[in-house]
């Protein structure tokens, strides 16, 4: 993420992911404040054992992009609404509006929970087990919803 101030928002990922039972890291890489951490962590993620990276960042995000730029495993994008966004959306379309060759998986506005399922869903589709536990879960939130009863 591009800010500590980013870590109540981003620390949704990791708490997924621990429920899928997958690894994750987590760190401050700043596209503007710290750039040569920025490259260094982009080109050496592949060959580190990483299998997807999830960068969160707002006002003008333009951590994901360059991250990606420098890496061929799968970034998904989380715009965060941060003190320095105007809207949000200054941050949504930083990242969303990739141009063609460099693609950016973006989530919803503060959407990090479904960064860290999308990622787990990128896993999984060579992880047997991982996948197990998305369609647990799933089934978990349908049962949940058609559980619950409104009418008494
Ligand atoms: C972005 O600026 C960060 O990703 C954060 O969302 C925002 C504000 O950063 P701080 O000023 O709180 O460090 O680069």
């Amino acid at each position: 993420m591009g800010s500590k101030s980013d870590w109540p928002i981003m620390q949704e990922a990791q708490k997924i992911l621990a429920e899928f039972g997958i690894e994750t890291e987590a760190d401050v890489v700043s596209a503007h404040r710290t750039p040569e951490k920025m490259v260094a962590y982009a080109k050496n993620a592949a060959s580190r054992g990483l299998q997807v990276i999830i960068a969160g960042a707002g006002g003008a995000a333009h951590l994901p992009g360059m991250v990606a730029s420098m890496t061929p495993l799968p970034v998904i994008g989380v715009p965060i609404k941060s003190s320095n966004s105007i809207d949000g959306w200054d941050s949504i379309l930083s990242i969303l509006q990739m141009p063609n060759g460099i693609p950016v998986a973006t989530v919803a506005l503060n959407a990090a929970k479904n960064a860290g399922i999308l990622a787990a869903r990128i896993i999984g589709s060579t992880d047997a087990e991982v996948q197990q536990k998305l369609i647990a879960y799933s089934a978990q939130m349908e049962a949940d919803v058609l559980g619950s009863d409104l009418k008494s």
